[in-house]
């Protein structure tokens, strides 16, 4: 059998508890690669890890290698091949008597932890790792953790995967058409709110989604808030944040980045920008990727943007500007 190294941050947390299984299940690197696992958490936590470790021998996969806790995140990193950046602190938390709202002091908070996680895995990942960035804000986390990395052969990644999986819902549910029909789905920009997924060049059985659902005002008002406040709903109705569907998103991407993609289709995730679609180089955008048959992952090229896709990735570019400027000390 292969042997990979795979870690993960936030390793007790929501989504951890359903991705882990997948990761060690053959599922996700294939039938014939053993996969040792990682897994990092803050100290305070570190511990409970054990029970999550029983659970995972207890499932039995035989692609399950070594498996271990650590709160070290340098010897969670070192040679892995994957990292999965899971882990994060929500906004709401309570730090020094201060509850952390604002986006700005969660992007200086969470951006201090991807600081030290970036020049680990820079200096410790093996030169063709790949890291996936899904703990939020993700496209600026990993923004500094690409920085500090700053190893140019690894890829940096962060996750816009769940909404594409939730746009192509929306879309196949509109149509009336099950969720295979729908191809090509891009999200464009950040993963937060102002995220653009994009209507006009999804296709659903080889046509615009837009001329097969022929209802622009549910296109431009509906479709647009239901994908970008998903998130929202999901927690106002489960009382929790989306674990199962965040998890699945994330195997879907390891997937999408590990397999050359379908002739016909993309995949969405953000990764640097050079300056495609006139998205200042070195952003983490949210673009249509497709892996090639070496491996690489190409932006794909050549996407007619109209005048209401331009203004939608207009707002989301300066907002992902935004960000970046709040946390241009942490840019190394
Ligand atoms: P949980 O709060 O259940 O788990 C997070 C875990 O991370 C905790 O166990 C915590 O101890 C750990 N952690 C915090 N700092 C750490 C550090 N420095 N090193 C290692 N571990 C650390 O959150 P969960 O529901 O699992 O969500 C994790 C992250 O995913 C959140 O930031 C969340 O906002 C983000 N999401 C991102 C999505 C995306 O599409 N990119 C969608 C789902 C999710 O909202």
């Amino acid at each position: 059998m292969k042997e990979i190294n795979v870690a993960v941050t936030g390793g007790a947390g929501q989504i951890a508890y359903s991705l882990l299984p997948r990761l060690i299940s053959g599922e996700t690197f294939g039938e014939d690669t053993k996969v040792n696992l990682r897994l990092v958490e803050i100290p305070q936590v570190v511990d409970k890890l054990e029970g999550t470790i029983m659970e995972l021998i207890d499932c039995g996969f035989k692609q399950t290698g070594e498996v271990i806790a650590t709160s070290d995140i340098k010897e969670g990193v070192k040679d892995a091949d994957w990292v999965l950046l899971v882990g994060s602190i929500p906004r709401g938390i309570v730090i020094d008597g201060k509850k952390i709202e604002e986006r700005s002091d969660l992007l200086k908070i969470n951006g201090g932890i991807f600081t030290a996680q970036g020049s680990a895995i820079g200096e410790l990942a093996k030169s063709d790792a790949k890291i996936l960035v899904v703990g939020n804000p993700a496209n600026t986390n990993a923004l500094i953790g690409k920085n500090q990395a700053n190893n140019p052969s690894q890829q940096w990644f962060a996750m816009t995967a769940l909404d594409a999986n939730r746009a192509k819902a929306q879309l196949a549910a509109k149509a009336g058409v099950g969720i295979a029909s729908v191809t090509n789905m891009a999200i464009w920009g950040n993963h937060s709110p102002t995220m653009y997924p994009d209507p006009y060049n999804a296709l659903i059985d080889g046509v615009s989604a837009v001329e097969v659902i022929d209802d622009t005002t549910w296109i431009e008002n509906d479709f647009l808030p239901l994908v970008q406040q998903r998130g929202k709903a999901v927690i106002d109705a489960r009382g929790a944040s989306s674990a199962a569907s965040a998890a699945n998103a994330a195997i879907d991407t390891v997937k999408a980045i590990e397999n050359p993609t379908p002739e016909d289709d993309c995949f969405s995730a953000a990764i640097a920008s050079d300056g495609s679609y006139g998205v200042p180089e070195g952003l983490i955008f949210g673009y249509p990727l497709r892996t090639m048959k070496d491996g690489t992952v190409e932006i794909v090229q050549g996407i007619e943007i109209n005048s209401f896709a331009q203004e939608k990735i207009n707002i989301t570019t300066k907002e992902l500007l935004s960000e970046q400027e709040a946390v241009k000390d942490l840019l190394g």
